[in-house]
């Protein structure tokens, strides 16, 4: 369906989109009862993001700040993707799930001693307007009850107004903005020298959780952890099924709905040899009983928090000798990669301290001949053949959070109290690798978990869902 307004401008011609008539406008203004949203409360993150923006305008002192949420990405014709508002957005608003609509910005803007903050809505069209049924993007008939700005202005904590006024208000002002997420935003800011800077520091803002952002880490991974419980269980249909792995991809996102917002990212349901292809998320094959299935996938909450989960499980229930052998090597690899995460130590010091125990195992199984020093010489790194990806990276509002940190604050970085981050190791033997036993050949097997810094070390939040073959055996035979 079109909206009336929008046939009219452009002049497209179709039975269900004549324009309203001047009677049937009046018609539509009467007869309304009064709807007013009472009760209306703040979320526990409110009061977190008066202390965010308060970080945000003591490093932009005098300076116009601009985030945008972003606007819809279209998927085909006039239907849209799923909306997801751009990370940062969140973050210092506290718009949340389905409270998070395209178009809506935040400015931060310099005010003695500090800025006020702005948040710009497309608002409830109330039925004063034409827009509450003529405005398909926006009309209350059309997608639902929004909050007035007064009700955001209640529900955020902070002053909201009709994004209808943003272009007047940034107009010849310099701000610095995110740029690349709001067409209107783009086209109106006087570009600001510190707008570079702006990306980097919402990035770098997340790297420490606090208490807070811990606990909701927790729900995300408790959530998860009920959807990998639903996979199994979902498993014998995933047999039955033509293209099994949509079973499973299915039985997660259900999970991933039901409770959250979404999924974090989407899912790899990776049978067989397809676990060997590192971003399987095709989802097309079958399952198989005697097969492995590796199933990375999380759960977004609605504040937008994410886990990252990968366990690797035997199809029928219980592993053969060759998966359990290969499976005990990554295994050993993760709990190796755990225990180089503390307070001090170099982010890099977990790939490494993972790898060198999957570059060992491939010694003792003969596979690699040179010698372990050699091989985890950054020039030679001959193992990488079958584990090339990193085996951590932060992990928040954002699957891949902090992405725009410097290397020197992540990469090359030292780990602190509060940053979380998953540990991640694989191993993964192409079906025609020729250097593997046959029996090993197109077995991929990856664990995956999410870890907290802590003063001593770090905090598995996700230690509860099985690791070990023996418990991943008892856990799916408890399922079935
Ligand atoms: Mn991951």
């Amino acid at each position: 369906m079109e909206n009336s307004d929008k046939a009219l401008n452009t002049g497209a011609k179709r039975v269900y989109d004549v324009a309203p008539s001047e009677m049937f406008a009046e018609f539509m203004k009467s007869g309304w009862a009064p709807t007013p949203l009472t009760g209306i409360t703040q979320d526990e993150v409110v009061s977190h993001c008066v202390r965010r923006r308060a970080e945000l305008s003591a490093a932009f002192t005098g300076v116009r700040l601009v985030i945008p949420s972003g606007g819809p990405k279209q998927r085909s014709n006039d239907t849209d993707y799923l909306y997801r508002p751009h990370t940062a957005f969140a973050y210092y608003t506290g718009v949340q799930g389905v409270e998070a609509h395209p178009d809506s910005v935040l400015v931060m803007d310099p005010a003695d001693g500090g800025h006020t903050p702005i948040l710009f809505i497309n608002p409830r069209s109330t039925r004063d307007t034409s827009a509450f049924y003529t405005d398909a993007k926006n009309g209350e008939l059309w997608v639902g009850r929004r909050f007035t700005t007064d009700e955001a202005a209640q529900r955020y904590g902070i002053e909201v107004r009709e994004v209808a006024e943003l272009q007047k208000f940034l107009k010849n002002k310099k701000s610095a903005a995110l740029h690349g997420f709001d067409e209107l935003v783009d086209e109106t800011v006087k570009e600001h020298p510190r707008a570079a800077e702006l990306v980097e520091f919402v990035s770098v803002a997340r790297l420490i959780k606090d208490e807070y952002e811990v606990a909701e880490m927790q729900k995300a991974v408790d959530a998860t952890h009920r959807g990998f419980n639903d996979v199994i269980r979902a498993l014998p249909a995933a047999v039955a099924t033509p293209r099994g792995e949509r079973v499973v991809e299915a039985a997660f996102f259900g999970r991933a709905r039901i409770e959250g917002n979404d999924l974090g990212y989407n899912t790899i349901a990776a049978s067989g040899s397809h676990a060997c292809v590192l971003h399987w998320n095709r989802n097309d094959g079958d399952v198989r009983n005697g097969d492995l299935i590796l199933l990375d996938a999380g759960v977004e909450l609605d504040s937008y928090y994410t886990a990252d989960i990968t366990r690797t499980l035997p199809i029928s229930g219980k592993f053969t000798p060759a998966q359990r052998a290969l499976y005990m090597l990554v295994y050993e690899a993760q709990k190796a990669g755990i225990a180089a995460v503390k307070p001090g130590e170099k982010f890099l010091s977990i790939n490494r301290a993972s790898h060198t125990v999957l570059a060992q195992g491939l010694i003792d199984m003969g596979i690699l001949t040179m010698s372990l020093d050699e091989i985890m010489d950054p020039a030679v790194g001959l193992h990488k053949r079958w584990t090339l990806h990193g085996v951590s990276h932060m992990l928040g509002m954002d699957v891949h959070d902090c992405a725009h940190a410097r290397a020197e604050q992540y990469r090359d970085g030292i780990l602190e109290v509060g940053m979380c981050l998953t540990v991640e190791p694989g191993l993964y033997i192409q079906p025609d690798d020729e250097l593997f036993p046959a029996e090993y050949r197109g077995i991929g097997i990856r664990i995956e978990d999410d870890v907290v810094v802590t003063e001593d070390g770090c905090l598995n939040l996700s230690e509860h869902i099985p690791h070990h073959p023996d418990e991943i055996e008892a856990w799916m035979a408890s399922l079935r």
